[in-house]
């Protein structure tokens, strides 16, 4: 039994792909009131992929964190800010060879869970899909994106993984996931916070905030070769550009979350990138101006700051 905690849109998405692929699901939801509302609709679930032109119904399993069963493999699937603390709630569940496999975007959230279970494998995974839901029971695949899973202490990729793969799931194993991460959240750092602050689209930026792209460029190429995670300047500009223009029409995550009054996850992201630059004593002023006018301008909307 694979049991997924958190049934967001990225999660509801995993347990959709891995119940249609033949693997039992589990959703684990927070609290009583989101279980029976669930319950209430049966337990389905409305998947929609435009992409494919693909509409499927299932039914999906739910329980409580305290229900009994143990786990022996937790897919967790909420925002970074929540996953310490979902993890605790199932601590006392998990067996002493469970496996753990987190999607969390940015970087902290997993290290903080690997800390809290030294005693299980860890994965940790760098998903591109694009997922949102219209409602609970409603889901749009709107982008197939890429999955890279690795294991942070560099172990070899565990037996499900090829399981997975044969069953129709594409995923990729990376074997220095961290450089994955590190990779994503320099782009992340550098076009998500400048969407919000101009309020535009990705590619937007190209035109407005140029020379501000560059100097986090020059930053986030320097911090990531600190932490010894190989990306020039010229490559990190090329990848900038080219997710710029993949996604020019794209709202970032970020100006999604801000637009919809939602909590973002820039801790774990400018946040992140500005306490590592601390432990090194590096001098990174554009991105720190950056995630001060950020938190200006999310104190003005009236949202949480970390
Ligand atoms: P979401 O807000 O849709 O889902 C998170 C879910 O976790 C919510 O249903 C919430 O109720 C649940 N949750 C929170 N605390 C919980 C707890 N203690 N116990 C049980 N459930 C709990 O978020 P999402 O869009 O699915 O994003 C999840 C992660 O995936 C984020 O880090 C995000 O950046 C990343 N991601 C999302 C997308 C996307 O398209 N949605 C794409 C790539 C990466
Ligand atoms: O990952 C993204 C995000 O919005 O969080 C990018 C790559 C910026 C695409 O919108």
């Amino acid at each position: 039994m694979l049991h997924i905690l958190g049934a967001g849109s990225i999660g509801l998405l995993w347990a959709a792909r891995l119940q249609r692929a033949g693997f039992p699901v589990q959703l684990i939801l927070r609290n009583a009131a989101r279980l029976s509302a669930w319950q209430d609709q049966a337990g389905q679930l409305e998947m929609t992929d435009p992409g494919q032109q693909q509409h499927v119904s299932l039914t999906l399993n739910a329980e409580l964190p305290d229900s009994p069963d143990p786990i022996r493999f937790l897919l967790v699937a909420t925002k970074a800010y929540a996953a310490e603390a979902a993890v605790s709630s199932v601590q006392h569940r998990l067996s002493t060879d469970a496996q753990v496999l987190l999607l969390q975007n940015g970087l902290g959230s997993q290290q903080a869970i690997s800390r809290l279970l030294p005693h299980q494998r860890i994965f940790y995974a760098s998903v591109t899909d694009g997922a949102w839901r219209p409602s609970a029971h409603q889901l749009i695949w709107a982008g197939h994106g890429q999955t890279i899973i690795g294991d942070p202490r560099q172990g070899p990729p565990p037996e499900w993984l090829t399981r997975w793969q044969e069953h129709g799931l594409t995923l990729e194993w990376h074997a220095d996931i961290l450089a994955v991460l590190w990779r994503k959240l320099a782009v992340n750092c550098a076009i998500n916070p400048l969407t919000v602050l101009l309020d535009c689209p990705n590619g937007e930026l190209l035109q407005g905030a140029h020379g501000r792209l560059e100097e986090l460029s020059q930053e986030l190429a320097l911090l990531l070769s600190a932490f010894g995670i190989p990306l020039s300047l010229d490559i990190l500009r090329t990848q900038l550009d080219q997710v710029i223009h993949q996604t020019a029409t794209n709202s970032s995550s970020m100006r999604q979350d801000v637009h919809h009054g939602r909590r973002t996850e820039i801790d774990f992201m400018l946040g992140f990138a500005l306490r590592s630059a601390d432990q090194l004593n590096l001098a990174v002023p554009a991105l720190r101006k950056l995630n001060a006018e950020l938190q200006t301008y999310l104190a003005t909307h009236g949202l949480p700051l970390d």
